[in-house]
């Protein structure tokens, strides 16, 4: 995995609720001038990318001009992005969507509850954000609005949040601030390291499968070459092979451990990084070490490890008369190998199990006390 974290944001909603005006006031002033951004379907998304941090970076997908009530058009749009990324779930390549409705048109339609549970569908991460909340008045309507997105909807009441873009000077000179921004960062924050969280495990499996697949090979190679036609059992080769075979395991139980930890901290780093980008206004500060937890290596029991020599003992035993004899003491000496390593091998395949859970487990800890800060 790349050292530069990536993270995708869309924002959609009918023409004028303000989406433009939203990524400017989260993303820093002028971020998408309309029409600055680089085209990414024939019309209608806009993609800026911002570099919010060495290592994160983040693009911005903003639709503007979409007009009402034509959802087939708008999932079109869509699903051109995600064709250009060769992806095909939503939530695949987007890590946030957020669907802008405007408290100042006080109530929300069937179209926008139809978009809302589409994007939503799967466990999409869907935040619906009520912007011009500043308007005069409009706090009836922002409660109705409210309780119908989560009613008909299905979105949370915390994936719902109101927003002023504007910060305005008043006739009696008094400015009201923009507001909001907070939360739609945090949650942009929990959401990428959400699909983080998911990766990272996959990574490791994939890591551990690729290591426990490559000692089978060698050790089958090992038993191939050494367990010849004379002497097959050979004592002496016996040990040195087990103890070949005790060591290349427990390298790669190492290595798998090695490799949690990594990944961990990687994701962990991701997530500092994010947060110390929005020190100013981010909810959650943390320091480096506070939330490392230890992962505790689960290591492979010793009776569980290869031991041979009974099987040594037992060939042994078998009169040697002639070639046949040779051949066939051989063959099952192989035999007896390739069978206690295919065991092994479930082992180690449990073992990469127990650790991909645990990992799984260490990155849920940080989401959760993420949300719980919320
Ligand atoms: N008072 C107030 N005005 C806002 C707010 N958000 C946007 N506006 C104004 O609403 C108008 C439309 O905002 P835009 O951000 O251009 O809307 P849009 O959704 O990007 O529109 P399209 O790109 O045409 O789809 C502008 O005049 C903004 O200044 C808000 O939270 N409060
Ligand atoms: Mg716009």
């Amino acid at each position: 995995m790349a050292k530069q974290c990536e993270t995708n944001v869309l924002i959609l909603g009918k023409t004028g609720v303000g989406k433009t005006s939203l990524c400017n006031y989260i993303f820093g002033a002028e971020v998408m001038k309309t029409g600055a951004g680089r085209p990414v379907t024939g019309m209608g998304i806009f993609t800026e990318t911002i570099p919010l941090s060495p290592q994160l970076i983040l693009h911005l997908y903003d639709s503007w001009g979409l007009e009402a009530d034509k959802s087939e058009s708008w999932k079109v749009l869509i699903h051109e992005v995600l064709d250009q990324h060769d992806v095909r779930e939503i939530g695949a390549w987007f890590h946030t969507i957020i669907y802008c409705l405007s408290a100042k048109s006080a109530r929300v339609e069937d179209f926008d509850l139809d978009m809302i549970r589409a994007l939503g569908k799967d466990g999409n991460p869907v935040l619906v954000v009520l912007t011009h909340c500043d308007v005069m008045n409009v706090e009836t309507a922002i409660a109705a609005m409210r309780s119908e997105i989560i009613a008909k909807a299905g979105i949370r009441n915390q994936n719902i949040i109101e927003v002023s873009s504007q910060s305005k000077t008043l006739l009696s000179g008094k400015t009201t601030q923009a507001f909001g921004k907070e939360k739609i960062i945090h949650r942009i924050k929990v959401n990428l390291l959400d699909s983080i969280s998911q990766k990272m495990p996959q990574l490791l499996a994939a890591f551990g499968h690729q290591k426990i697949n490559q000692w089978f090979k060698t050790c089958q190679e090992v038993v191939q070459q050494q367990v010849g036609f004379i002497n097959p059992t050979s004592g002496k080769k016996e040990i040195s092979r087990n103890d070949f075979f005790d060591r290349s395991a427990q390298e790669i139980v190492d290595q798998i451990a090695r490799e949690s930890d990594a990944l961990f901290n990687e994701a962990y780093e991701f997530y500092t990084a994010f947060s110390r980008q929005f020190s100013g206004n981010a909810l959650v500060e943390v320091t480096d070490q506070q939330r490392i937890p230890e992962i505790i290596h689960v290591q492979i029991k010793k009776r569980d490890k290869i031991g041979t020599s009974i099987a040594g003992a037992m060939l042994l035993a078998i009169p040697v008369v002639g070639l046949l004899g040779k051949f066939a003491i051989q063959e099952k000496t192989r035999a007896y190998y390739r069978e206690g390593l295919r065991h092994n091998k479930a082992l180690l395949e449990d073992h990469l199990k127990v650790c991909v859970g645990m990992l799984t487990q260490d990155l849920k800890k940080i989401n959760d006390e993420l949300e719980r800060e919320e």
